[in-house]
């Protein structure tokens, strides 16, 4: 059956394989913080040269990976998708944003950042958001406004996510759901399944192992992304 609107969700997962470090890998800490107590608020008021240090060394670190097989392979399926097609990611890498600029996705696509970009920032007083490649200081002034300080454009723990609206509205009308490279341990992203099924749409699950949330899907396809999503894709029989 030919599926239409399509939603696809991806998770560090999907980058592991260009040399991007997962957060729930092997250690799953950096420099010996939980993941979980660094991209919080409240880290960013108690220590913003901590935070700042974390975000610079990933942003720079940008610089030495490519995109994979996986990151081109959705590339692809955006410029032949004839129905609607929006990919959420929760990564803040921009691998998804350089395939796609190697291609021309159809009309009918669009691609959200959920949780933020590591190559944007964010005036602390006027909102304004700002591209950002270099590093960012612990009290970095905004060129927005005379008090605000630049933030990473980063949705962190206790923070909602963006563009919930739209990826609400987008699931309400899936047909197919795919999950790419996520462990389901964090949410909103992790109850995007329930969603999707509860619209009737197929899920499927691309993941190296079994996810959290594996019984939530009705199919499970495992192993490396850059083999299993390339795959996956040439059985997809595409919209006329
Ligand atoms: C929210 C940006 C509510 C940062 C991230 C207390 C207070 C408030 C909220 C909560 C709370 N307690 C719990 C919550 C909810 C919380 C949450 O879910 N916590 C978890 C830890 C329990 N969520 C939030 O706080 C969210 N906000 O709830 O707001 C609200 C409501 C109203 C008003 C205001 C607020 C915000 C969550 C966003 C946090 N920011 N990222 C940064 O990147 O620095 S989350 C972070 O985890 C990343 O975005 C990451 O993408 C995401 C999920 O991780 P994964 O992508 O899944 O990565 P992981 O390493 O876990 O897994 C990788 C998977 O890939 C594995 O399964 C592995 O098997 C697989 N894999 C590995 N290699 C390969 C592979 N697969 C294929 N091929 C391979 N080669």
């Amino acid at each position: 059956m030919a599926h239409r609107n399509l939603v696809i969700l991806t998770g560090a997962g999907v980058s592991a394989e260009s040399g991007v470090p997962t957060f729930r890998g092997a250690d799953g800490l950096w420099e010996g913080h939980r993941f979980e107590n660094v991209a919080t608020p409240q880290a960013f008021a108690r220590d913003p040269a901590l935070v700042q240090r974390f975000y610079n060394l990933r942003r720079a670190a940008l610089s030495t990976v490519q995109p994979n097989a996986a990151h081109h392979a959705l590339a692809r399926l955006a410029a032949e998708w004839k129905g609607d097609f929006l990919l959420v990611t929760q990564n803040v890498d921009d691998l998804h944003d350089r395939a796609l600029a190697e291609v021309t996705p159809g009309p009918g696509f669009e691609l959200i950042h959920m949780h933020g970009e590591l190559l944007k920032a964010r005036c602390t007083v006027s909102g304004v958001v700002s591209k950002w490649r270099g590093d960012m200081a612990a009290d970095e002034p905004s060129p927005d406004h005379p008090e605000g300080r630049m933030r990473p454009h980063i949705v962190w723990f206790g923070e909602m996510p963006l563009s919930m609206d739209r990826i609400g509205r987008a699931l309400a009308k899936a047909d197919l759901f795919v999950s790419i490279g996520t462990s389901g341990a964090v949410y909103p992203a992790a109850g995007f399944v329930q969603e999707a099924r509860f619209a009737g749409a197929r899920t499927v699950e691309i993941n190296l192992e079994p996810s959290l949330g594996a019984s939530l899907f009705s199919e499970g396809v495992y192993g490396p992304a850059t083999e299993t999503v390339p795959a996956f894709f040439e059985t997809l029989s595409r919209p006329a």
